[in-house]
């Protein structure tokens, strides 16, 4: 930890109106004294972290552009929303994601193969095929697996959290994930009066990415900022630059240890923005102004932002950037050849989990299907 921050003594409003910020977009500090007491190793890690996110994605849409997965959602842009709140949690948090935390999940220690096997949807796919692309589960390291559905989570993580707090877990906590879409839901209004009135040990983190699908923000919500909403249901807002990747992991280590220490949950919205389109079924060309996204995807890079700043400290050589890109890419392309090396899962686990002993009627289907020719592509299809 660096100290205090002068933004976390703010008033409610100052904080949920302002927007806390340790490094500017050219690499420098807002609070250089704080920031000369930076770990390096810290440091390395985000950036590596984040890097790993932004190659593993690439990697990913070319192979749903060639056919080979059926569907993915990238997260170009957020990685220091995602990359600084996983490490701001403990092994022993509760991670509950939204659309974009998959990296939440590899931070964490989600094996890289069981990621990918999860998105192929085969036989060593931890949900069984049975998900779409994208919602990875890693149980070993309290990742639970996401929801479609937008919103439905966030009542699971305070549910989670309220569950710690009867059993008398201490020092552990739940990070709880919505998109700013997410906020319009029924379910994410639950979730924080619950979470404010049991003053369960949650952390709620929105992603305001600016989109959701094709609708903007600015028809999202008429509150002046989305931690407005927090103030609402009393609970204490916080709201960082979502592309700073140090504010991110501060924020969020303050408002996580708090959590963990008996004071209750907060609500902390990221400012990013969704600089790739919805998912590959989508065309943001045909809703939105891509000369916008354009300035989200240089000089508001939140790569590049750290990278100055690492580089400006001698913390980052000339070309490593390079060459750690090459080094996760070939991790990525081996276990990519690992997993498409395995088949679908069994056609009879389809009927599995459901009863402790498949029906006659379940098997009777089973056969039936059976008797029909499969598809070749385990997962086939759009959303
Ligand atoms: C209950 C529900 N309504 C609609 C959808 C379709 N849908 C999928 S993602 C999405 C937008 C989500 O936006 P946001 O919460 O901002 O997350 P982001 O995609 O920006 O990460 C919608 C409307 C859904 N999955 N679930
Ligand atoms: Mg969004």
């Amino acid at each position: 930890m660096l100290g205090a921050f002068s933004y976390f003594a703010g008033d409610d409003l100052a904080k949920a109106r302002g927007l806390f910020q340790l490094v500017r977009e050219d690499g420098s500090a807002t609070d250089p004294e704080a920031l000369g007491k930076l770990d390096k190793e810290l440091a390395r890690r985000l950036f590596e972290g984040m890097l790993r996110i932004r190659v593993t994605d690439a990697r990913m849409m070319a192979l749903q552009r060639q056919g080979r997965i059926g569907f993915y959602g990238e997260a170009v842009g957020q990685e220091a929303a995602i990359v600084g709140s996983a490490a701001a949690s403990k092994p022993a948090d509760w991670i509950v994601p939204a659309l974009r935390e998959a990296g939440v999940g590899l931070f964490r220690g989600m094996a890289l193969d069981a990621y990918i096997a999860q998105i192929y949807g085969n036989a060593a796919d931890g949900t069984k095929g049975r998900q779409m692309p994208c919602h990875p589960i890693d149980k070993a390291n309290n990742y639970v697996v996401m929801s479609s559905c937008i919103a439905t989570q966030l009542p699971h993580a305070v549910g989670i959290a309220m569950a710690m707090k009867i059993k008398g877990d201490t020092g552990a906590c739940v990070f709880g994930y919505i998109g700013d879409g997410g906020t319009s839901e029924g379910d994410f209004h639950v979730a924080m009066n619950f979470a404010a009135v049991q003053k369960a040990p949650v952390v709620i983190i929105c992603q305001n990415n600016q989109w959701a699908i094709s609708t903007p923000g600015a028809i999202q919500t008429v509150s002046q900022t989305i931690a407005d909403k927090g103030i609402a249901y009393g609970m204490e807002a916080l709201r960082a630059d979502g592309n700073d990747v140090l504010a991110v992991y501060h924020a969020v280590a303050y408002a996580a240890e708090k959590a963990r220490t008996g004071g209750g949950p907060t609500f902390v919205e990221l400012l990013t923005y969704r600089v790739s389109a919805h998912s590959s079924s989508d065309d943001p060309t045909r809703y939105r102004d891509e000369s916008v996204t354009e300035i989200w995807r240089g000089q508001r890079d939140p790569l590049r932002r750290f990278e100055l700043l690492l580089t400006a400290r001698g913390w980052l050589a000339a070309g490593e950037r390079d060459q750690l890109a090459a080094q996760i890419e070939a991790e990525v392309r081996a276990s990519i050849a690992r997993q498409e090396a395995i088949g679908a899962p069994a056609l009879e686990t389809i009927i599995e989990d459901v009863f402790e002993e498949p029906t006659w009627n379940l098997r009777e289907q089973l056969a039936d299907v059976a008797r029909h020719p499969r598809s070749k592509n385990p997962h086939h299809h759009g959303h």
